[in-house]
């Protein structure tokens, strides 16, 4: 991967790559397999198995060159794609802000939900191209793929903002998310 190192970004435009899920200029790309995901699907033994049984992308984010960097706006698109863990659709890891800020998904292509907590409440916002899903500051999220196509939106977030993903091992994120014949459903964090 080439060094994107954080520096000033100058003004300008960028070009959103709908149908490739990509951003130009282009940032760094990261893929997350279900091992990535160790711990964050309920039934470990399914995961377990997955991911012996080819470790299957999950999803990938594909950035702009805006930097994490105080008072940046960096821009990231998210593709997850479709499928299931021992019933649990495919999800992104989630996180909360170490600083607490917002943040805002743009839904591109296919469909999915924003599963929010802020430690009490979850909330659920369902997501399609043309949404805004809005994060406000203080509420952990992460993002489901609850269709039969990849789910691909774009995130837009402060640059100083941070991610902590031991937030959601620690305090979960209130529902489970299972694909059902009809499509869907919330289940509680363990029932
Ligand atoms: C969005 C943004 C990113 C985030 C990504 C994947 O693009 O919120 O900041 O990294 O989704 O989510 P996660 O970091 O929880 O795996
Ligand atoms: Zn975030």
């Amino acid at each position: 991967m080439a060094d994107f190192a954080p520096q000033p970004v100058d003004p300008g435009r960028v070009d959103v790559d709908v149908g490739a899920g990509t951003l130009r200029p282009e940032g760094p790309t990261l893929v997350r397999r279900l091992s990535d995901l160790e711990g964050l699907f309920r039934d470990q033994d399914a995961w377990r198995r997955d991911v012996e049984d080819g470790d299957r992308v999950v999803y990938q984010v594909s950035s702009s060159r805006v930097p994490e960097e105080p008072r940046e706006l960096p821009q990231s698109i998210t593709t997850i794609l479709p499928g299931t863990c021992g019933g649990e659709l495919y999800m992104t890891k989630g996180h909360q802000h170490p600083d607490p800020q917002g943040e805002i998904y743009l839904g591109l292509a296919g469909t999915g939900g924003l599963l929010l907590h802020d430690g009490k409440r979850t909330e659920w916002v369902d997501m399609a191209a043309g949404v805004v899903g809005y994060i406000p500051p203080g509420w952990a999220h992460r993002s489901v793929n609850t269709g039969n196509e990849p789910y691909r939106f774009l995130a837009v977030y402060p640059g100083s903002a941070g991610h902590d993903y031991g937030w959601v091992v620690e305090h979960g994120m209130g529902s489970r998310v299972m694909r059902t014949d009809a499509g869907h459903r919330l289940v509680a964090w363990d029932g």
